[in-house]
């Protein structure tokens, strides 16, 4: 924790400049976004501040605000990001809803009409409580409109509070153009530590107890707040009670994947022995996952709102425990407090539960047996990325099938070793990873960055493709897989309307071209074998690189095809 510096009397200065100031007492040194007249003050302040802190000017806002996000992600400190009013507020909404899903930390500041010009539907005027909530479900922990410049300070304190307690999201700061231009002289407020909830000792026997009592016990790992200490207190705890672990979905880097008590991830496209061994656990013990609609298959594993299971759920928030699942057991309390807690407990002599714990490893091994397909196989492809790119690398992806083969075949770190190396929308947004592999590549421009895309998935956001090479990324590399066609929709239409295919087709660019029109290397795969030689190149060439596969759109899963869907969909 680094000392909070003294509140010096300060002369008055343009409160676009005390912003910046406020955000610097946070330690933030990286904001996304997309500049915007209502907030030129701000953009001076940058300017003024441009040796500790800098802006990154996006492409598009829906590109910065998963930037953000994504930030917010690798740091476990609030992503930032500044917008304009209507177009660039209404633009960033998917990065705030993603955050939101994924109770990422992060803060989008908005330019508003001025004071004056309010509610008379001025230029680009938008009321961001009704549009952001938090009435409206999905968007933001809390909406603050900042009227006067003094109290800047206060707001953004409160804002990184909001962002990081309980259970960790996003939160609006909505800032009136008149307001950005006030003189104030107005102190800035000390970096913000989130208060943390421990949980009782009552708690923890009544857990124990469950515990004890089991036969057929497995953890659930997920949700926001964990940190390099939490996630390894979390395997000493799992170690001590030999207790299986899954990930819930797009949280696969909380526990290490090549761990003896790994039991696969928790989301689409899940393992089925797995699913059968959640639906066959006695004792279900979610750490930190809001137990939402993915992580649940669709609230069956799980049945809504009392599982066939025992459910023993830790969350940090409060609103969280019995909003959906009427748990044996609630726990509030923040991951760290949480983890260190669960370590402390003091295992039995034996465990019951040994051969389960190794069959439900067992289970996620044999799952990583690729089922052999067409020319270029993605599980290879998969496969040669894990074993060729260095440790600690980080993989974003988007929404589509092709995510299905990272999450099946790449095997996650576990976070105390390298921070967190998954960047994934648990919203199911497309269009994040491009973003979120240009942001990671330059908050960290050591580390390599690898981000898988589909082809309608990539060109959402492919157009930040810009923003990485204007500021100068180095160690990332897209791969772009091109099936020419939004391949999860048409699974779907072949399984429900088969052979009826409507919306789904896609018209796709050269990709080589365009991504060599963005000053990266760029290279088509079409075979298996020709992949690892494109990805050394690729980590040689001192540059980003697309990787643009070709794959049969016939390809639907990592288990199954069109074909074989439309078939038995038809009855054949
Ligand atoms: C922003 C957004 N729009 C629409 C969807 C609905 N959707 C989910 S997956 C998908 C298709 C993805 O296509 P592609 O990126 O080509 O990957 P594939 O499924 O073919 O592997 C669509 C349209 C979504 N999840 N997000």
């Amino acid at each position: 924790m680094s000392a909070a510096p003294a509140l010096r009397p300060t002369g008055p200065r343009l409160a676009g400049h005390l912003l910046i100031e406020a955000l610097i007492a946070q330690g933030v040194d990286t904001a996304f976004g997309v500049p915007g007249e209502s907030y030129l003050a701000v953009l001076d302040g940058f300017h003024e501040h441009r040796d500790k802190i800098r802006f990154i000017a996006c492409r598009q806002e829906g590109g910065a605000a998963f930037m953000a996000e994504a930030q917010g992600k690798l740091t476990g400190r609030p992503g930032i990001c500044f917008v304009t009013r209507g177009p660039g507020a209404t633009n960033a909404s998917i990065g705030l809803h993603t955050a939101f899903q994924d109770s990422t930390p992060m803060i989008l500041f908005i330019g508003q009409v001025a004071s004056d010009q309010h509610d008379r539907e001025a230029f680009q005027e938008v009321d961001y409580r009704q549009m952001f909530g938090p009435g409206t479900l999905g968007f933001a922990k809390w909406v603050g409109e900042v009227q006067d410049a003094d109290r800047l300070p206060e707001y953004i304190a409160r804002a990184f509070h909001t962002a990081l307690q309980g259970r960790p999201g996003p939160v609006v700061l909505v800032l009136p153009e008149d307001m950005l231009t006030q003189m104030s002289s107005a102190p800035v407020l000390p970096r913000v530590e989130p208060a943390q909830a421990y949980p009782s000792p009552a708690a923890l026997s009544a857990l124990s107890e469950r515990l004890m009592a089991a036969e057929r016990p497995l953890v659930i790992a997920g949700g926001g707040g964990w940190t390099a200490e939490s996630c390894s207190a979390l395997q000493a705890f799992a170690e001590a009670w030999q207790l299986p672990v899954g990930c819930a979905f797009r949280f696969q880097d909380l526990f290490d994947n090549r761990h003896r008590l790994y039991a696969g991830d928790v989301g689409i496209g899940i393992n089925p022995l797995l699913a059968k061994r959640i639906s066959a656990a006695d004792l279900i013990l979610a750490v930190g996952p809001r137990l939402g609609e993915m992580t649940t298959g669709g609230y069956t594993l799980l049945q809504a709102p009392r599982p066939a299971q025992q459910l023993v759920h830790i969350h940090a928030g409060a609103e969280e425990l019995g909003r959906v699942y009427t748990a044996d057991l609630m726990i509030n309390a923040s991951m760290s407090c949480a983890a260190q807690a669960l370590a402390s407990m003091a295992p039995p002599a034996e465990c019951a539960w040994s051969d389960w714990s190794q069959q439900a490893h067992a289970d996620y091994e044999c799952n990583l047996v690729p089922q052999p397909v067409s020319p270029l196989d993605m599980a290879e492809v998969v496969k040669a990325l894990s074993r060729l790119m260095p440790d600690g690398t980080v993989f974003t992806n988007g929404a589509g099938n092709y995510s299905g083969w990272l999450h099946r075949f790449h095997q996650y770190p576990g976070l105390q070793h390298f921070g967190r190396t998954q960047l994934a929308p648990t919203s199911g947004a497309m269009g994040y990873g491009v973003p979120a592999a240009v942001a990671a590549s330059l908050l960290e421009p050591e580390r390599w960055v690898v981000n898988i895309a589909g082809d309608g998935d990539f060109l959402m956001t492919g157009q930040e493709l810009a923003t990485a090479t204007g500021y100068g990324a180095k160690r990332l590399i897209s791969v772009v897989v091109d099936n020419g066609t939004y391949g999860t929709i048409r699974m779907h239409q072949e399984r429900e309307y088969p052979g009826r295919v409507s919306g789904s087709d896609l018209f796709n660019p050269d990709f080589v071209l365009l991504a060599q029109a963005h000053g990266w290397a760029a290279q088509r795969v079409d075979h298996t074998e020709d992949f690892e030689p494109a990805l050394k190149a690729a980590l040689l060439a001192g540059k980003p690189t697309l990787l643009h596969l070709r794959l049969s759109t016939d390809v639907s899963t990592s288990r199954t095809t069109l074909s074989a869907i439309r078939k038995s969909a038809l009855g054949q």
